[in-house]
């Protein structure tokens, strides 16, 4: 039996935390969708598969995304109300949306030419996998709607979560698709980097689907340490309309903008490095925490004055979360 309490469900006797729940929930979500739906002996090696695109691309990162969604059902009704059950689908709908991150990423790093992601190659870069990493991206995708099925169709919201979902994921594809034509390889050309395009990309691309403080992801493509994000940069080298770029444009002189001219969207590390030492010299790294510090506050006012019938924590818990973060 589980009974829950406040932070956490007491399992055989121990407290267990959200987050150890959330892990608990992985494998179970992993075996049902890799053995109890499809038992046609001819998928065994296809489900497979499965299992271990599931294993190397879902875990291994923060869980912010996931974990959010218990902590704010927790805000939202207290100990005494909540089921068990209620408890177990938002842990599943957690890792739904941890999913959809899967999803996105593993077709992201292969658009970005990225080598690194979680402290790992990326899936597309191990031996043997390439571009099958394509069909892989997709069964990701796929085994939201399954689960949503199995676990939610029965709930008077399940119409809407699922609306939700798809609402998302376009959006978010609308915003892929803008930052790669806004970074055509081998076409630099410094005027198509305005803070307005800059702005719908990252409101499009993450802030739908991750409530993310935009531009934190930029600033940590070049000056985060990859052995803490657990990923190698390569927005320079991608040619990218990154907050930096953008911000550097904004304020250079013309013999500036001429040596980044030079030097932007290069992916030799001579180029790349040149265009570090001019982000260094326009002191962006200091700008960068300024308006890190602005939006905090703006965001803590905005929260304020729109959370009338939600509590604020709900929305701030997730702020807190990425406010002045280095991973
Ligand atoms: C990634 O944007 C967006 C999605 C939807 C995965 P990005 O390429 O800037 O992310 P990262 O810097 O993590 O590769
Ligand atoms: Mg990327
Ligand atoms: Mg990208
Ligand atoms: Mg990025």
């Amino acid at each position: 039996m589980h009974s829950v309490c406040s932070n956490g469900v007491q399992q055989k006797g121990k407290m267990l935390s959200d987050a150890q729940l959330f892990d608990l929930e992985f494998e179970k979500l992993v075996s049902e969708l890799t053995e109890q739906d499809f038992t046609d002996p001819v998928l065994t090696d296809a489900l497979n598969r499965l299992r271990e695109v599931l294993r190397y691309n879902a875990p291994g990162g923060k869980r912010n995304r996931g974990l959010s969604v218990i902590g704010s059902l927790r805000e939202l009704v207290s100990p005494s109300e909540l089921a068990p059950d209620e408890v177990h689908r938002a842990l599943l709908v957690g890792w739904c949306i941890e999913l959809l991150q899967a999803f996105f990423l593993v077709s992201d790093d292969i658009m970005d030419a990225s080598l690194t992601r979680r402290g790992q190659p990326c899936w597309y870069k191990k031996e043997g996998i390439g571009l099958d990493a394509i069909n892989d991206a997709f069964l990701l995708e796929g085994a939201i709607y399954r689960l949503l099925r199995r676990h939610c169709r029965g709930q008077r919201y399940y119409i809407h979560l699922l609306e939700l979902f798809t609402e998302t994921s376009f959006q978010t594809e609308l915003g892929q698709a803008l930052d790669l034509m806004t970074a055509p390889p081998h076409k630099i050309d410094l005027d198509r980097f305005t803070m307005e395009r800059y702005k719908a990309i990252v409101k499009y691309k993450t802030a739908f689907y991750s409530f993310y403080l935009p531009v934190a992801d930029d600033y940590l493509d070049c000056y985060g340490d990859p052995t803490v994000t657990g990923k190698i940069g390569t927005d320079i080298q991608d040619n990218k309309c990154s907050w930096l770029v953008v911000t550097a444009l904004g304020i250079m002189t013309p013999e500036q903008r001429a040596e980044l001219e030079a030097c932007y969207g290069h992916s030799d590390a001579e180029s790349v490095e040149r265009v570090k030492a001019l982000y260094d010299t326009l002191e962006l790294p200091i700008r960068y925490h300024q308006h890190e510090e602005e939006s905090y506050r703006r965001l803590q006012k905005l929260i304020q004055l729109h959370a009338k019938n939600l509590p604020p924590a709900v929305f701030l818990n997730f702020a807190k979360k990425i406010y002045k973060r280095n991973k």
